[in-house]
């Protein structure tokens, strides 16, 4: 017995230190201790033998029984802790890495620009007024002291909606101005707001969309004059451009809805084909403006006696075009992706005139 006892020992034992996991330790300890295990089938013959040597071979297979016993669960440990390092190792996370993927999506150059100016025109103390883009002949034409017979109003310029045939029909709106003229109706000056949105004029060409983008801008006060206008304007394009000394000029113009009109150019350089912002003895028309007309302000409620106001209006495209050097205007209403990963901008990046209007 004593040689099936270290035989146990020998190949049980040394299975037990080499086990790898603990599904083969659990199998051991069945074929050692289990209810048909060797050493346990040894125990049950500890009755046959002699009382004197019963006592001495329990011992005997009781300590093998413990040692087994002892092994098994030191074993047991171990793979244990192995097998949590492995986890640590395997699970490793390097924690220097970017947290999360850059974003995809970009903000469309016309919604930038439009955010730009707002930021702009805001700190000057501007609020932004919207109005629908299905206007009426008063709102769109009327009130803005355009003529019954001015060719805006012709259906090759301005697109009309299918009406009843009884009622003037419907139109979209060709600039924002019937905003202002429904925030002249609504509200007592003074009044400082500024419009941006969606226009609509029948003309497609390489400079022309048929829906397009403007921003107009309306102050009404009892003294509100043409030097407010200049200073306004000229702080606003210098901000936009970011060029402190920009030149500026105010040349005469016509508007039927402004007394006097002007036009104002920014100074520019067109050496060696390629245009750039700043002196350089060209200019470029950038927006028109204008006193608003005594008509339009009766028309509105608003007594030109009392109160006076100047209006500007520019194309948010052309704007955006001139400032990030977008050579094309059809290419803003492709939704090419290309295109708007190369021209958009990151949407965390808000302009404002603290945190800096681009990068
Ligand atoms: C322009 C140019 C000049 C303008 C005038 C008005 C209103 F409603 F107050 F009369 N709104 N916008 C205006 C004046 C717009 O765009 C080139």
């Amino acid at each position: 017995m004593l040689d099936e006892v270290e035989k146990i020992r020998r190949v049980i034992g040394g299975a037990i230190a080499a086990a790898a996991a603990q599904a083969d330790l659990e199998a051991l300890r069945v074929d050692a201790l289990g209810r048909k295990g060797r050493l346990t089938e040894l125990m049950k013959g500890l009755g046959r033998l002699p009382p004197e040597q019963r006592r001495q071979a329990g011992a005997t297979l009781n300590a093998l029984k413990d040692e087994l016993t002892a092994a098994i669960e030191a074993r047991a440990k171990a793979l244990a802790a192995s097998e949590l390092t492995r986890r640590l190792d395997a699970e490793r996370v390097d924690v220097t890495l970017p947290v999360r993927p850059q974003p995809e999506g970009r903000i469309h150059p016309i919604s930038q620009t439009i955010d730009e100016m707002v930021a702009i025109f805001g700190e000057m103390g501007f609020k932004v007024a919207e109005g629908p883009d299905i206007e009426d002949d008063f709102h769109n034409f009327t009130a803005l002291n355009i003529p019954p017979e001015h060719p805006a109003r012709q259906s090759h310029d301005t697109f009309y909606l299918a009406g009843d045939g009884a009622a003037a029909p419907k139109l979209l709106r060709t600039h924002t101005s019937p905003v202002q003229i429904r925030t002249m109706k609504a509200e007592k000056p003074p009044i400082r707001i500024i419009v941006p949105g969606r226009t609509y004029r029948v003309d497609y060409d390489a400079t022309h969309s048929p829906n397009f983008h403007q921003v107009e801008g309306l102050v009404v006060d009892t003294t509100t004059h043409m030097g407010h206008l200049k200073g306004c304007l000229v702080e606003f394009v210098r901000a936009f451009f970011d060029v402190a000394d920009l030149p500026v000029r105010f040349r005469p113009s016509y508007f039927p809805f402004t007394e006097p009109s002007a036009e104002m150019d920014i100074g520019c350089s067109r050496a060696g084909g390629e245009l750039k912002l700043g002196a350089g003895g060209d200019w470029l028309e950038i927006l028109g403006c204008g006193m608003v007309h005594p008509k339009v302000l009766a028309n509105c409620g608003i007594d030109p006696a009392e109160y006076q106001g100047f209006a500007f209006g520019m194309g948010i495209e052309r704007a955006a075009m001139l400032k990030y050097g977008i050579p094309d205007l059809r290419t803003f209403y492709e939704a090419d992706l290309r295109w708007l990963k190369h021209y958009g901008f990151l949407p965390l990046e808000m302009p404002s005139m603290v945190g800096g209007l681009a990068r």
